[in-house]
């Protein structure tokens, strides 16, 4: 007899623009998915978007054999979707257990198990407790849930958290079955894919919800697994360029280079690649550069030494000028540049040192960089959100409220930052991206670098005339492609 199917679903976060990204593999879902088929359960992935919820509830409502529906929920608007779509789903069949997975549930297991929408949620990896949950489900619940590692549940006494899974030693045990999905959704215009190689980061910075969700445990593919599984997807999609997704791609340099120099030779190119900035050393930028990397996308996060201590990062000012300095000496290397500005402690000083560091990085490989100044946004379980607290900061309180938990969309406020004190950090950051320059610009592209170097170099950004235009011209664009 057929078992029972198990639906996953991954609602798509708005991206830039308020636009969902649905070029981007659902890859949890693509793992989960693909150990539980291994292990015998039939799997449907619905990756979609809000609009399609109502349809996607009403097709697993229409299923009269499911055996549970899985959410894999990242904090933010997905938050306040996926509760959306898993009360659709209980109210429509209550017998139905809803299961919820990913970074947010993780660590915030009871605020989502209070839901009454929510049945289990899976915490941190989740491949092995998703298939215990699935056996333990199909046994019609004979079995103790408590023996579940990495389990959330709802018991007579009140919630219950098991305790923490280990995780698993070899990931290559772990793979991504691409035939639950139609591959060629994921290949973009310019035949580049988004892969994960790699889960976890050793390092700890305050900001990021690495250190309590991976425990500061790094774990890979293999290299010969890597590049079988990347030419298995240009056999079956042409790919020709990927773009890895990993936290830290590059935690074992020789591992990193490897891979992009074996993809080379199998004629798989890597445009784009995300490195620490302490981990920049001219043999690796020149063998990258020779390897026809484009793009290094480099997190250097703060040019106020207080700050960067205080975020953990692990770097200082003299590592980052270091880093950019290298990279400055490949002619055919750009840079994709993120900061964060406006932590709790930070004073227009911080602000102003993070700026003044952006326009000496740009002297020193001019016209290169994209920057991108991002406004801090506290994240569930990273190390500095005491600070935060501080400040009498705390989340929102329902499933709802996380909707305007969005910082590229929406107009986010902090106890520490008022609306106009975001307006100046969002004027920061439009100005810092116009010291760009994109390839086959025109002539009149340096005039307005000039005019925004001038502003941020004098802190001045009222009557922000450029911006106005540049907002017009890219509306004028996403006119003409549709
Ligand atoms: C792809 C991606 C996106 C995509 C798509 C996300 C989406 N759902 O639409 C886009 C580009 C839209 C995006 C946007 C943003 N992202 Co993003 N993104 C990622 C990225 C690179 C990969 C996610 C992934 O596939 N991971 C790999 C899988 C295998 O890991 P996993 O999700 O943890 O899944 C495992 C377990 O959690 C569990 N699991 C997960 N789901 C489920 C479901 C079930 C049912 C079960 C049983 C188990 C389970 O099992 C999986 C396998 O073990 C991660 C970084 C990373 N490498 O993880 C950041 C990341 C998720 N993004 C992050 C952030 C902050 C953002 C942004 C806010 C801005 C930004 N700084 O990038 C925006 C805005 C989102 C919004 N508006 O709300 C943070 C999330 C922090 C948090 N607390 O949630 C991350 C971790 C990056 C970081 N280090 O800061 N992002
Ligand atoms: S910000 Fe990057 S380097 Fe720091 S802990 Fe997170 S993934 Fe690791």
């Amino acid at each position: 007899m057929p078992k029972p199917t198990i639906h996953l679903v991954s609602i798509a976060a708005p991206f830039r623009m308020g636009i969902e990204d649905m070029g981007r593999p659902p890859s949890a879902l693509l793992y989960v998915g693909g150990f539980l088929k291994q292990s015998g359960f039939q799997v449907r992935v619905h990756h979609i978007s809000e609009a399609q919820i109502k349809m996607t509830a009403a097709t697993i409502l229409a299923d009269k054999d499911v055996l549970f529906v899985g959410f894999s929920v990242i904090t933010g608007v997905p938050v306040s979707s996926s509760h959306e779509a898993s009360r659709i789903i209980k109210e429509g069949n209550p017998e139905i257990p809803v299961v919820w997975g990913g970074i947010h549930p993780s660590i915030m297991p009871e605020e989502c198990l209070e839901n009454r929408s929510i049945d289990y949620v899976v915490i941190g990896e989740g491949e092995n407790t998703a298939l215990e949950l699935s056996n333990f489900l199909l046994q019609r619940r004979q079995g103790d849930l408590r023996r579940i590692h990495g389990l959330g549940f709802k018991s007579d006494s009140g919630i219950v958290i098991t305790p923490q899974r280990d995780f698993e030693a070899d990931l290559d045990r772990f793979r991504q079955d691409w035939s639950l999905v139609d591959i060629g959704e994921y290949v973009r215009d310019d035949r580049s894919f988004y892969f994960i190689t790699s889960r976890g980061c050793p390092h700890g910075c305050g900001f990021c919800y690495n250190q309590q969700f991976n425990q500061r445990r790094w774990r890979a593919h293999s290299v010969k697994f890597v590049i079988a599984e990347l030419q298995a997807i240009q056999r079956a999609a042409g790919i020709r360029h990927v773009v890895f997704d990993d936290d830290n791609f590059f935690t074992d340099r020789r591992r990193g280079m490897e891979i992009i120099h074996r993809l080379k030779e199998t004629g798989i190119g890597c445009k784009w690649v995300e490195i620490r900035c302490d981990y920049i050393e001219e043999d690796l930028v020149r063998r990258l550069a020779g390897d026809g990397v484009e793009r290094l996308f480099i997190g250097w996060e703060s040019g106020s030494p207080e700050t960067l201590s205080r975020i953990s990062k692990g770097i200082d000012r003299p590592c980052i000028e270091k880093a950019f300095r290298i990279i400055g000496k490949q002619p055919s290397l750009q840079v994709d540049a993120s900061a964060i500005i406006g932590f709790p402690w930070e004073t227009r000083k911080h602000v102003r040192q993070t700026v003044r560091l952006a326009l000496k990085l740009f002297r020193s490989m001019p016209f290169r960089i994209q920057f991108n100044i991002g406004t801090y946004v506290p994240y569930p379980g990273s190390p500095i959100l005491h600070e935060a607290r501080r400040w009498r900061f705390s989340f929102p309180a329902s499933a709802d409220g996380w909707r305007s938990y969005d910082i590229l969309n929406g107009r986010m406020t902090f106890p520490w930052a008022d609306s106009s004190r975001m307006r100046a950090f969002r004027r920061i950051d439009q100005y810092a991206k116009l010291l760009f320059m994109p390839r086959h610009s025109s002539r009149k592209r340096y005039l307005l670098v000039f005019l925004a170097y001038v502003r941020l170099l004098l802190g001045i950004y009222i009557l922000p005339i450029e911006l106005w235009r540049e907002k017009r011209a890219a509306g004028r664009s996403l006119k003409a492609a549709g």
